[in-house]
This record gives C-alpha cells, structure tokens and sequence, in this order.
C-alpha cells in the first residue's frame, strides 16, 4: 500500500475529507476502538454501543466496496491508542503516508500531530468540511469582538447557503428569528409522536450482550436501545422526523413533560456528530419540508437554526477558544458533584426526570440540559470540571468540540460571557412554566421559604446575591437586581439561609435530597 487513511469514530461518512480520493488499490484503511477511547470518560454505554457498531458497520461498508480495513477489534485485537493501532499497521505494511481528518477534541488533536515525528511517517491531516462554515470563518467573524453571539454568525451562513433566503437576499418570511413563538407548554391533551427506533441487529447485539460485562466503569442502561447504528437507518430517523415530529418541533421546542423524554426533538444530534447524516442534507430536508408545507416557519427555521447556527457556532468557539478554555472557571465553582448526578435518585422532580432520563436512555433534550441539570449547577456552584466531564461522558451525542461550550459556555457561564449575554440562572417558577414536573414533586414552586419551598427559589436570589460584584452591572439581569434592592432585609436573609440549609443538605448527601429518604 501507498497510503494509509486514518478512520476516527465520529467521521464515518464516504463524504469525510480523509477518503475523498481513495482507492482501494492503493490505500490501507485503519479504524480502531481503542482503550483510551472507551475510558476517557465513563462513557455511557449506549454512547460506547452506538459509536463501536456504526464503525464497524462503516468498516463493512468499505470492505463491500474494494477496501481493505485494518481494524482494531477492542476484544479480539486490543489496542491502547490511536497511536499504538498506527504503529502496528505501519510495523506490518510498511507504508509511510498517512491521511487523517482533523479530529473533533483537542486531546485527539494534540496525538495525532504528533504523529509527524514518528519515525518515516508522513502526515496530511485535512480539515473537515462537513461543516458549512470553514474555522477561518470563524476566526474572521471573531476577530476584534468581545462578546460572540451565535445570532449575527447565523445570519451570515443563511446568506451564504441560501437557506430560508428569498431571491432578493431577505429571509424567508421577513424575518430571521421566529424564536417568540416557540416557547409554549405541552397542552394536557397533545402526546407526541413517538420518535422512530430500531430494532439492534446482530452487529449491534453483540456489544449490547458484552455492554456492562466489558465496559464496568461506563455508565447507564443500554435497555431502551433503538438508535440507528448505519447511514441507511439514520436517513430513515431523519424521513420520520420530518414527517411526523418536525411541524411541532418549534411550538414545544422548551417543553418538558413527564408523558415524553423526547418532546418533538429529532434525535439526530448523534448522527450527525459520528457522520451518518450531513448536516446540509439535514438543513435541506427541513427547508424542503417547509416548501411542501409538510412545516410551518416557525418549526423549520427553529429547527434549521439549531443546526445552521448554534451547532457551527459552538465548532468555531471551541477551536477559536483554544485547549485552554476548558480550564475556565469565571465563578470558581468548586462544589464536589452530588451522588444523585450517577444514579438520579433526588427528591427535585425535574431532575429525577433529566437525571433519570439521561442515564436510561444517554439523551436528554436541550431544555433538560440547560434549565434543569445545567441551571441546577450553575445556582450551587458545581466544579465546572466535573460538571463537563458528567456531560462529556453521559450524552450519547457528546464530543468535547460541542458539549464544551454549551456547558461550561452555555449552561454555567464559566467562561465569563463570551458565548452567552447572561447566565441561563432560572427559579423554579421556570421550570413550573415549561414543564409538567413540579406537579409530582414534593417541593412548591410558588414557595421560597419552608421545608417543601422549591429549592430552586432561594438558590436563585443565593446565586444573584454571591455574584452581584460580576453580574450586577449586566443589563439583561437589570430587573432581577432591582427586585433584590427592592426587598426587606429580613426577605432577603431568609432567602439565603434557606438556600445555605440547601447546600449544607447537598454537600452532605442528606435527607430530603434523596428520594428514599423522604
Ligand atoms: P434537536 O432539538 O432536535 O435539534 C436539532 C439539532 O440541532 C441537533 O441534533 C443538534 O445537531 C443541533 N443542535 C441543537 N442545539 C444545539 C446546540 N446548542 N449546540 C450544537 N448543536 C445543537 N449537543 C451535542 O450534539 N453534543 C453534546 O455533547 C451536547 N451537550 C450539551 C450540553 C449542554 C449543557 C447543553 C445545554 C446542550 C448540549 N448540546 C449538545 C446541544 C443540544 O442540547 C443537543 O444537540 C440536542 O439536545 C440533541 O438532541 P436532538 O438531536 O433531539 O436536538
Ligand atoms: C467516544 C469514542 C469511543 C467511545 N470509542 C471510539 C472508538 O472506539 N474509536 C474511535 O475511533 N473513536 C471513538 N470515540 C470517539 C473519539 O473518542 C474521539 O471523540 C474522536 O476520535 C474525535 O474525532
Ligand atoms: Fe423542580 Fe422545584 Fe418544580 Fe420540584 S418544584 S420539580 S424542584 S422546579
């Protein structure tokens, strides 16, 4: 062979930059599951299944066209590193010329480069432009601002792709931000569709079967697995969303409710981060949608948003940022994460439901992410470390170029405003509002102060009150600081002991937190 091409788990798509010009006459094609890959983070282990059976699928895929793959088996040809599976292939094939993709985390980054000065290796490592926007885009964009705002970076790429534009270079139903009318409830009597699921195939079962055998540090069940393991299947998810869940995505895109883990989101987030599904055929699917009046606006842009904005404006932030932001801690947050983020047993209602649902099923939705798991951290001051590495580790679609800054950006402000305006801090009356949670919870969110106040009350006001040096001059956070002005001395030092007794309880793992206990 004349090149190998260097295969990495989240690039599995014919489209991905390394194998544009392969040929199975003259490549080696190397894909591995190696032990620092599984062990990093506790993954969860639907996220360890999913990722070994859809390479393994890919690998088969090549093979069905003329390639042949070296692969690294994590049972039956075990190796530890990237770098040790390409030093075995190159000892056995005596090839020099590698092809890789740009990886997706700084950590694999930073090994991969320093394959060039492994000895008669020569390394091109392509970007990857599976993304609509190139990093220097990014870069230009960011250059000279101080504060990023995902909006401005998305009006650019609806510019340049053409999507939901008009001829005339205005958007498709003269605005850019339907935002507004995406923020109801879930009336009492909507159920939504069921998201499409799939049954494992054999590749599939096998890992499910060796699931908590050969991964016991990994995390959560892999009973409820049914995602798509292939292209072909992902692109059925993708048909059956738009068909059945995409109409209502935008009215219930902030809801949670007990009835659905899944409100009316996608599910696609997985398939489009390891490369079963592109996310231009994915924007275009739903523009198409749109056009067919299969959608209304408000859900499709809502939707398209997500992907066209948010998804290439947290890429270009976290390669922007450098391997240094996940070191950020605007706050100092350093609070020791509660035994309950492992196993989901606490009294909060909401965060049962986020916790419990996330373990199950390695998904949780945007909403349960930020406002309840990723709120609940912000207001008591979880290490942001932790708090990333829990993400990084339970989410079946987490890689660090996307979980990072929406957690340690988004959802914990740990980086001091540079990807948010404010702080996503929420009280329970939140979370009463977007959900049907507080209903089956021991706590009232109407209460502040008492044994069965929501805890999420006083914790606010604790956490605005602990920042008023950093915050206080934010004007988006005007009225909040005004109300706290305006408030009795004695409102105010009840608040915060009863947010103080709350801590105590959670530093301690005590009674009321934990569902048995009550
Ligand atoms: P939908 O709601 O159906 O959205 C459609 C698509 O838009 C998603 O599939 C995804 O590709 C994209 N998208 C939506 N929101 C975002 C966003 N904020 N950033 C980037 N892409 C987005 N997403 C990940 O892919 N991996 C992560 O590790 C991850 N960690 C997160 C951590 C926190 C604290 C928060 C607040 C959000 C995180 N997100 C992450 C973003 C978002 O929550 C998930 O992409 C989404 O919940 C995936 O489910 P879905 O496919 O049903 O999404
Ligand atoms: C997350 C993960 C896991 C669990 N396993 C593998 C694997 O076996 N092989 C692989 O190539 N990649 C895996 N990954 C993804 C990597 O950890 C990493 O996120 C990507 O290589 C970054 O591009
Ligand atoms: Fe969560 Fe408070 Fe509602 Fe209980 S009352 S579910 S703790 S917001």
């Amino acid at each position: 062979y004349q090149t190998i091409r260097f295969v990495l788990g989240d690039q599995l798509t014919r489209d991905v930059s390394s194998l544009a010009d392969a040929n199975p006459d003259t490549d080696l094609i190397v894909m591995a599951e190696p032990q620092a890959e599984a062990t990093y983070v506790p993954h969860h282990r639907q996220k360890i299944v999913l990722i070994l059976s859809a390479l393994r699928h890919f690998a088969k895929a090549l093979r069905d066209e003329g390639f042949v793959v070296d692969y690294y088996d994590y049972k039956t040809r075990p190796t530890k590193s990237f770098t040790d599976a390409l030093r075995t292939t190159i000892d056995q094939h005596d090839v020099s010329k590698v092809i890789i993709t740009e990886p997706g985390e700084w950590r694999v980054r930073q090994e991969i480069e320093n394959w060039s000065s492994l000895p008669d290796v020569k390394l091109e490592i392509r970007p990857d432009d599976r993304f609509f926007a190139p990093l220097l885009e990014f870069e230009e964009f960011a250059k000279g601002r101080k504060e990023l705002r995902m909006e401005y970076f998305y009006r650019g790429l609806r510019r340049n792709t053409g999507i939901l534009m008009e001829p005339d270079g205005k958007p498709v139903g003269g605005q850019w931000n339907f935002d507004h009318d995406n923020r109801k409830t879930l009336p009492d009597d909507l159920t939504p569709h069921p998201p499409k699921s799939f049954a494992p195939d054999p590749v599939t079962r096998d890992l499910l079967d060796l699931a908590y055998d050969d991964f016991p540090d990994g995390l959560g069940s892999v009973e409820s697995f049914g995602w798509a393991v292939t292209r072909q299947d992902a692109l059925m998810a993708l048909d059956h969303f738009i068909d059945h869940r995409l109409a209502c995505f935008g009215d219930y895109q902030d809801a949670m409710t007990v009835k659905s883990a899944t409100v009316y989101h996608s599910l696609i987030s997985p398939y489009i981060n390891i490369g079963l599904l592109l996310p231009d055929e994915v924007c275009r699917a739903a523009e198409r949608a749109y056009h067919d009046g299969k959608a209304p606006l408000n859900a499709v842009e809502g939707f398209i948003r997500q992907i066209l904005g948010w998804r290439e404006y947290v890429r270009g932030l976290y390669w922007f940022m450098g391997p240094d932001y996940v070191t950020r801690n605007h706050f100092e947050a350093k609070r020791a994460l509660p035994a309950f983020f492992w196993d989901g047993d606490v009294s909060l209602n909401c965060l049962k439901q986020a916790i419990g649902e996330t373990l199950e099923n390695a998904y949780a939705h945007h909403i349960q992410r930020l406002m309840v798991i990723g709120n609940f951290s912000l207001l008591t001051g979880l290490s942001v470390q932790e708090v990333c590495e829990w993400y990084l580790a339970v989410y079946i679609d987490a890689f660090e170029w996307v979980e990072l800054p929406n957690t340690l950006g988004m959802a914990l402000y740990a980086d001091g405003g540079t990807m948010a305006s404010k702080p996503y801090a929420a009280s329970g009356k939140y979370i009463d509002r977007m959900s049907d949670y507080c209903q089956g919870c021991p706590f009232n969110p109407r209460k502040n102060i008492g044994s069965d106040a929501c805890p999420f009350n006083a914790l606010y006001w604790h956490f605005l009150d602990r920042h008023a040096d950093v915050l206080g001059n934010n004007a988006r956070l005007r009225m909040p600081y005004q109300n706290w002005a305006r408030m009795k001395d004695a409102d105010k030092e009840s608040l915060i002991a009863q947010a103080n007794a709350f801590l105590n309880k959670l530093d301690s793992n005590e009674t009321g937190l934990h569902s048995r206990q009550r």
